[in-house]
C-alpha cells in the first residue's frame, strides 16, 4: 500500500512484518549483539506472543533470525512474555522469561541456548521443570511478570527482581538462585511505591558516578549508584530514579525520595515503553533499547501490516555534571550511517520568525543545533512554564527551535524546541518539547504536545541532537538529559517533500543557531542468509 509504505524506517529496527513489542534478552554474544522481541507472526496487532529474534554487528544493521520461542507449552501457551538474559561466568547463558500459562498466570520459565558454540543463538530450550517460580502468595497470579537480568552478591547467590503490584502499590520482589531452578524468596522488597501500579518490565542496574564507562549487573560499591526503571502499567511510560542498593537488608533508597520511581523522572517523554539495558562487554558500556509504539488506529495498523519500532540503541551514563539524572545518548555506530553533512553558524531567528534551512533532502538526519538567547528586554520575566500548548503557545523566553518534518508550506510540521521560564524570584527552568498536533493531516492518529523540564547549568546553550527517520523523531537535549521520541504520520512532508526549519515564537528575544546536520544512509535491515552458513 503506497500510502502507508513512506512510514516504514531507514535506521530504526523493525521487524519486516506484523506486531512488535518490548525487546526482551538483549546481550552480546560472540561477536553478535542478540535483539529479541515480543512479537506476533500471525498479525499487526498485538495477540500470539513469540519470540522474535535478530542480531547485528553494531546495533544499527539488523539480521532477522527463525523465531526463538513460540507459545507452545502449558507454562506459556498464552505467550512469551518479557524475560532477560544472564551471561554466568562459566560461558552459560540463562535466559528468564515470563510465561502465561494455559490459564493466563504469569509464571517465570528458564531457557538456555542448545548450543552455546552458536554465535547466532538459533535454537531455545525450554527447560523441562518449567515454571521455575509461581505467583507467590499475597501476589495476583496476572500480576507477576518480566524478570531482570540476574546480579550476583559476594554471597556468591544470584539475584532477580520481577515486577508486581498490591493494591495500588508498584513493588518489585527480589528471589535468590544459585542455579536458576530453585528460588527463594527475600523478605521485603526491593523497592515500593504506593499509587504507581503495576510495574513492568522492572529493569535495576549500577551506574558509575564518574560516569565515563558503563558497569556490569552485579557490580556495586563506592562509586556506585543504582538504577531502578519501572514501566507503569497505569501511564505506559518508563519511570526511572536513581539511588543506592543495599545488597545486605535487600533493598533499594533513591537519592531524592521527590523523584522517586514513577512520580519522578521518565527515560523519554515521547511514545516510548517497556525498556530494557544489558551491559555491553564488548565496549564497556550499557545500552539501553526501547520500544515505539503506534499512535494510529488498528485499522491502519492492519492495512499497513505491521506496529512498532525500536529506538535507536542508546548508552546510558549517570549525569555527574547534574548529579541527579541519566544521560541518554544515541550509540555511537550511527555515526557510519552518516553522508554529507552542512553547517550554519549564529543564524540569527528574530522573534516570531521561521528561517529554512537549505539541506536537501530532510527524511534522514542527524541534527546538532545549538541555541544562544540574545536578551533584548532586561530581566524579561516569564511566568509561563512548562511545554505550553504547544509551539504556537508563545511566551516571552520561547519557544524557540526546529521545525522537522515539514514540508514548504509548513502545513505539517513537527517542532522540537526548548521553552524558557524566567520566575520572578530569578528561578530560571528551562523545558524541552516536541508538539506533534500539526504533525500530519490525518485525522484519526494520536496528536499530543510531549516534553518535561531539563537542566540548563550555568555557561552552558540550549543544546539538541535530533533524529528524524520519515515517521519516527528521537530528540536529546542537553546531552541526553531529557529525551522525546515522537511517532508520526506525515501526509505531505514526506521524502523528498521534507523540509527543515528554524522558529523562535518568543515575543521578547531573539535567538542565534549553530547547526550541524548530516544526511544518514539507509541501515541493512533484513533476513540472514541462512543457507551461507
Ligand atoms: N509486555 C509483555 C509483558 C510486559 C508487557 C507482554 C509490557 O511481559 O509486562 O507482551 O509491554
Amino acid at each position: 500500500n503506497a500510502m502507508l509504505s513512506w512510514q516504514r524506517t531507514a535506521f530504526h529496527f523493525q521487524p519486516e512484518r506484523n506486531w512488535m513489542n518490548d525487546p526482551d534478552g538483549p546481550m552480546f554474544y560472540k561477536g553478535w549483539y542478540h535483539l529479541f522481541y515480543q512479537y506476533n507472526p500471525d498479525s499487526a496487532l498485538w495477540g500470539n506472543i513469540t519470540w522474535g529474534h535478530a542480531v547485528s554487528t553494531d546495533l544499527i544493521h539488523w539480521l532477522y533470525l527463525p523465531l526463538a520461542m513460540v507459545p507452545d507449552r502449558w507454562f506459556d501457551a498464552n505467550g512469551v512474555w518479557t524475560g532477560s538474559a544472564t551471561i554466568l561466568p562459566d560461558g552459560q547463558i540463562a535466559m528468564l522469561y515470563t510465561g502465561s500459562t494455559n490459564e493466563s498466570v504469569q509464571v517465570q520459565n528458564l531457557a538456555y541456548p542448545a548450543n552455546l558454540s552458536d554465535p547466532l543463538l538459533l535454537d531455545w530450550v525450554k527447560y523441562s521443570g518449567n515454571p521455575v517460580l509461581t505467583p507467590p502468595s499475597g501476589i495476583g497470579s496476572t500480576d507477576f511478570r518480566d524478570p531482570t537480568t540476574a546480579w550476583i552478591g559476594i554471597d556468591g547467590l544470584w539475584r532477580t527482581t520481577i515486577g508486581s503490584k498490591v493494591n495500588k502499590t508498584g513493588i518489585s520482589l527480589v528471589y535468590t538462585t544459585t542455579n536458576f531452578i530453585d528460588y527463594e524468596l527475600l523478605d521485603g522488597v526491593l523497592h515500593a511505591v504506593p499509587g504507581t501500579g503495576m510495574w513492568e518490565c522492572v529493569d535495576f542496574y549500577p551506574v558509575s558516578i564518574n560516569g565515563s564507562t558503563g558497569l556490569e549487573t552485579s557490580v556495586n560499591g563506592p562509586g556506585v549508584k543504582h538504577v531502578l526503571k519501572a514501566s507503569l502499567d497505569d501511564t505506559k511510560m518508563d519511570h526511572y530514579a536513581i539511588g543506592t542498593y543495599f545488597v545486605e537488608n535487600n533493598t533499594w533508597i533513591p537519592d531524592d525520595p521527590k523523584i522517586d520511581v514513577g512520580i519522578g523522572l521518565k527515560y523519554d517523554y515521547g511514545r516510548y515503553y517497556a525498556s530494557k539495558t544489558f551491559y555491553d562487554q564488548n565496549k564497556e558500556r550499557r545500552i539501553l533499547l526501547g520500544w515505539i509504539n503506534e499512535t494510529d488506529t488498528e485499522t491502519d495498523d492492519l492495512e499497513k501490516g505491521w506496529s512498532s519500532l525500536q529506538t535507536i540503541p542508546r548508552t546510558v551514563l549517570f549525569d555527574n555534571a547534574t548529579g541527579t539524572n541519566l544521560l541518554q545518548w544515541p550509540v555511537e555506530e550511527i555515526e557510519d550511517l552518516r553522508l554529507n553533512s552542512t553547517e550554519f553558524s549564529d543564524v540569527l531567528v528574530e522573534a516570531g520568525t521561521v528561517v529554512p534551512l537549505d539541506i536537501g533532502t530532510a527524511t534522514q538526519l542527524d541534527i546538532f543545533v545549538d541555541f544562544e538567547i540574545e536578551v533584548l528586554e532586561a530581566e524579561s520575566v516569564n511566568g509561563s512554564v512548562g511545554c505550553g500548548d504547544g509551539a504556537t503557545d508563545r511566551s516571552t523566553l520561547g519557544p524557540f527551535g526546529i521545525l522537522v518534518l515539514a514540508d514548504e508550506t509548513l502545513s505539517e510540521l513537527t517542532p522540537v524546541y526548548f521553552r524558557v521560564s524566567n520566575s520572578t524570584d530569578g528561578d530560571i527552568t528551562t523545558h524541552f518539547c516536541a508538539d506533534e498536533t500539526r504533525s500530519s493531516k490525518a485525522p484519526e492518529v494520536y496528536k499530543t504536545v510531549y516534553g518535561d523540564q531539563v537542566p540548563v547549568l550555568d555557561g552552558e546553550t540550549y543544546s539538541a541532537r535530533v533524529l528524524v527517520d520519515h515517521s519516527i523523531v528521537e530528540s536529546f537535549a542537553q546531552g541526553g538529559r531529557t529525551v522525546i521520541s515522537s511517532r508520526i504520520y506525515p501526509t505531505e512532508a514526506i521524502y523528498g517533500a521534507a523540509r527543515l526549519f528554524l522558529f523562535n515564537n518568543a515575543t521578547g528575544v531573539n535567538v542565534k543557531a549553530t547547526l550541524k546536520i548530516w544526511q544518514l544512509n539507509s541501515a541493512f535491515i533484513h533476513p540472514f542468509p541462512l543457507d551461507q552458513i
